[in-house]
């Protein structure tokens, strides 16, 4: 017997991988309608067949049959299947019921990181939160890079104006809390980045990395230097603090646009190589040899990423990265740190160019520790809170779009208890996972392979910009509402409009914005997209009307969506260049070298010296065949060793009576997990390690590989209340832990 799939003949599709950050371009082979094979797609002009084994494992994604396709509705304890007119009923009943009863800030909004790569989720997401009008507004921004976003957006003037290493033009880079090798970049877009800093290094160019374990980004590089967690602040000051004292600081080209020059001098000075050096780890003589090689580099940029931002001064370290690119003149040069340049959607291509409104905290504050609002969020560790504490403006209902904060946050299980208590939760994800259990109405998102693609974020971090668009592999089930609906509809309920109208508010909105943005040209403008609807018509007015677009037809050599879906394997776009001054937003117009409250927050640091290293700290780790909380049910991954284990150095485990393969307890006060130990000169003395994401042992869920082997969750034993006062970001490592071996 024949089934319809096997007439379906075999076809080979070009997809962007939604992943990682990374972004490659796949090759993806179907035959009789299903996944035949997945390789890198040699003809993608950016990533040009690079791929890692986690793409693979879209083909189990797509099969996977945990994986949620028609909405669950919780009935008693148990979740059942039901149509999307119900769902959808029973959401608009369940919100706009806490809505009328408790006002808008008690419907909080919670989105999670694959929301960053789909398009039909990030570009709604925005306009979601607009509609629900709350305060109560977290994602994964303050468990990740907010504190980069808070510093760039300080210097530079808009959010999202964040500098990436040139890396193919770069001799010298320096790597802090960083794992590109594992993690394939993050606010980096960078494939390959084995196959470019080998290249680096090839052509005479140093790769030096600092972090508290010996990565495999650090085994590939010319020097690893040990790093105490949380101490990069003094370390960096104290690089600038050379450059000043040595006379090695040059502005170049940029300095008649930069503000702050002596307030950093002033700043930096207290910290000496010899004050700083102990209790970073790193020798002054190190420390000095960094500052006089980053200055002595024709091409050379500084990078730091999670390890920097998920500390108490992630803010002041994010910042002191980029002085340090500003102050050796590799700011906005090739082979430096550089601005790309992406076809749509980047606010630092629009407006005025060189001049704006900057960006600004603290315009609302938490309602229980009076946390300020940092781009228009409060800190995800504060959401339990929010729930348990009542009074005028608690928070009784949740909106969680593509996130799992009982997995991915500090306090997970009291963040668990507290979903538990909530009036009404809605999720949009793909499993009935940790955090979803919890939710009354669950809402599937789409199969990658049934969506079309186009990365709204990644191409403003490429190390190339390039324009690349991709179609959906497979057609989606009839009757499937894609994720860009299910938020314009669920936007339409917070509006206290039926869910019916979502169409129709995605319409309204379109003509509005298209009504400001072009004032007396609307008409014309909306009729050319009139062809188009959802994310699709946004992508083909921000590419038109962005910096290679065709201005509606006035360029005709310009960019269109047409244009970029017809380019199989899309259009690259040229290597990076000079954007400065033209893509600051300051109120200034000039780089903000020294803002205040970084300035601040340094003389905070300093405490640091006179507080000695905890005795054991922990941080976390990536591994390539995993991702987040979220891929451990594909089969593919979950294969092979067990990788939730705690690293520990061999001196550690003597002193702690822990053995290799035995099972250690890892506590913080009250709170402890279980996990395997493996013993790893690779970390520094002092130092253990545990990847988060794992924990997939909680009833209710449906993970059924996963739950094979569920690993312990990092996030039961940090600590909620530990965050970076500036940027809200959660403190995820180098926190203080205790570690006993488990008979
Ligand atoms: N201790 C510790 N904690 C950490 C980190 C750490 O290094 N250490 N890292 C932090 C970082 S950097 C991040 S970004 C956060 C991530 O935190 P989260 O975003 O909360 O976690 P994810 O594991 O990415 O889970 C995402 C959710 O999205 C769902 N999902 C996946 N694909 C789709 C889709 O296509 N559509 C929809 N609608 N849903 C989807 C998944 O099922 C899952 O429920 O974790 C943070 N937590
Ligand atoms: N395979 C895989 N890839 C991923 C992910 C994944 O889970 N798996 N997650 C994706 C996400 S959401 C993100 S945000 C990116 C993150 O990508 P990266 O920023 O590369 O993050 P990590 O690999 O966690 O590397 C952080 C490093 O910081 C170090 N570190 C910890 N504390 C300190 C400190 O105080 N100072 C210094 N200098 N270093 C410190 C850690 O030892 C670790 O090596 O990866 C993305 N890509
Ligand atoms: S590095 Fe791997 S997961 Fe990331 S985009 Fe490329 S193939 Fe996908
Ligand atoms: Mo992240």
């Amino acid at each position: 017997m024949s089934t319809p799939h096997e007439t379906v003949p075999d076809r080979t599709h070009y997809r962007i991988c939604p992943l990682c950050e990374a972004c490659c371009g796949l090759e993806i082979r179907t035959s009789g309608g299903r996944v035949a094979s997945i390789r890198g797609a040699e003809h993608d002009v950016f990533s040009r067949g690079y791929l890692c084994p986690k793409a693979v494992a879209l083909k189990d994604l797509h099969e996977d049959p945990d994986r949620l396709r028609t909405p669950l509705v919780k009935r008693g304890d148990r979740h059942v299947p039901v149509g999307w007119d119900d769902a959808f009923d029973e959401i608009e009943r369940g919100l706009q019921r806490v809505q009328r009863a408790h006002g808008r800030d008690a419907v909080a909004l919670s989105f999670g990181n694959p929301s960053a790569h789909k398009i039909g989720l990030l570009l709604y997401t925005t306009r979601l939160a607009k509609a629900l009008g709350s305060k109560n507004v977290y994602s994964a921004s303050t468990l990740d890079q907010m504190p980069k976003q808070l510093s760039c957006g300080l210097m530079f003037g808009h959010w999202l104006s964040i500098p990436v290493p040139d890396i193919t033009r770069c001799d010298h880079l320096l790597i802090l809390g960083a794992n590109p090798m594992a993690s394939n970049g993050s606010l980096w877009t960078v494939p390959d980045f084995r196959g470019k800093a080998k290249a680096l290094r090839a052509r005479g160019g140093k790769l030096v990395v600092i972090d508290p374990r010996r990565t495999e980004t650090a085994q590939v590089a010319d020097a690893w230097h040990a790093i105490r967690p949380g101490t990069d602040a003094l370390l960096l000051a104290s690089m600038a603090q050379v450059l000043f004292a040595e006379a090695l600081v040059r502005l170049g080209r940029l300095a008649p646009h930069v503000n702050g020059l002596e307030a950093v001098r002033e700043a930096v000075a207290p910290f000496t190589p010899e004050r700083v050096a102990a209790r970073c780890g790193l020798a002054a003589d190190t420390i000095r040899t960094l500052a006089r090689e980053l200055a002595a580099a024709p091409r050379a940029c500084v990078y730091g990423r999670l390890g920097t931002c998920t500390q108490r001064h992630g803010s002041v370290s994010s910042w002191l990265v980029d002085v340090l690119n500003v102050l050796t003149g590799h700011l906005d040069e090739p082979g430096g740190a550089m601005f790309p340049l992406a076809p749509a959607f980047a606010a630092n291509t629009r407006g005025k160019p060189g001049i704006g409104a900057g960006v600004h905290t603290g315009r609302h504050a938490s309602r229980v520790s009076g946390a300020p609002e940092v781009m228009g969020e409060l800190p995800i560790t504060l959401l339990a809170e929010e729930i348990e504490t009542e009074g005028p403006g608690q928070v009784r209902a949740l909106v969680s779009v593509a996130s799992n904060p009982v997995l991915s946050a500090p306090g997970g299980p009291r963040l668990a208890r507290a979903l538990a208590g909530l009036d009404f939760m809605v999720s949009l994800d793909i499993y009935l996972n940790e955090t979803t259990r919890h939710a009354h109405v669950i809402l599937p998102g789409r199969s990658p392979l049934e969506d079309t693609h186009w990365d709204v974020a990644f191409p403003q971090f490429s190390d190339r910009n390039h324009a690349r668009f991709s179609e959906a592999v497979f057609a989606p089930a009839a009757g499937d509402v894609p994720e860009w609906l299910s938020m314009s509809r669920l936007a339409a309920i917070v509006r206290g409009r039926p869910w019916r109208d979502g169409e129709t508010l995605d319409d309204e909105l379109c003509a509005a914005e298209v009504q400001r943005a072009a004032g007396p040209q609307a008409d014309v403008v909306m009729k050319a997209v009139s062809h188009l609807r959802g994310p699709e018509r946004l992508l083909d007015l921000a590419l038109r009307s962005g910096p290679y677009g065709d201005a509606f037809g006035l360029k005709p050599d310009g960019l269109n969506l047409a244009k970029v879906r017809a380019a199989d394997g899309g259009i690259d776009l040229g290597e990076l260049k000079a954007r400065m001054p033209g893509a600051l937003r300051t109120e200034s117009g000039r780089i903000e070298l020294a803002p205040a409250m970084l300035v601040a927050d340094l003389a905070r640091a300093e405490a640091l010296l006179a507080e000695p290293a905890a005795d054991l700290q922990i941080v976390g780790r990536r591994d390539v065949r995993s991702n987040n909380s979220w891929m451990h049910n594909l089969p593919t991954l979950a294969k092979g060793p067990e990788r939730c284990t705690l690293l520990v150095h061999p001196r550690d485990a003597e002193r702690l009576g822990l053995r290799a393969g035995g099972r250690a307890r890892i506590g913080r006060g009250e709170r402890a997990v279980v996990a395997p130990v493996e013993l790893s000169d690779d970390m520094s003395p002092g130092v253990v390690c545990l990847p988060h994401g794992w924990g997939h042992d909680r009833d209710g869920a449906r993970l059924g590989v996963a739950a094979e082997r569920p690993g312990a969750s990092l996030n039961d034993v940090l600590d909620e209340n530990l965050r970076d006062p500036l940027s809200g970001n959660a403190v995820l490592s180098g926190v203080a832990v205790t570690v006993e071996p488990v008979s």
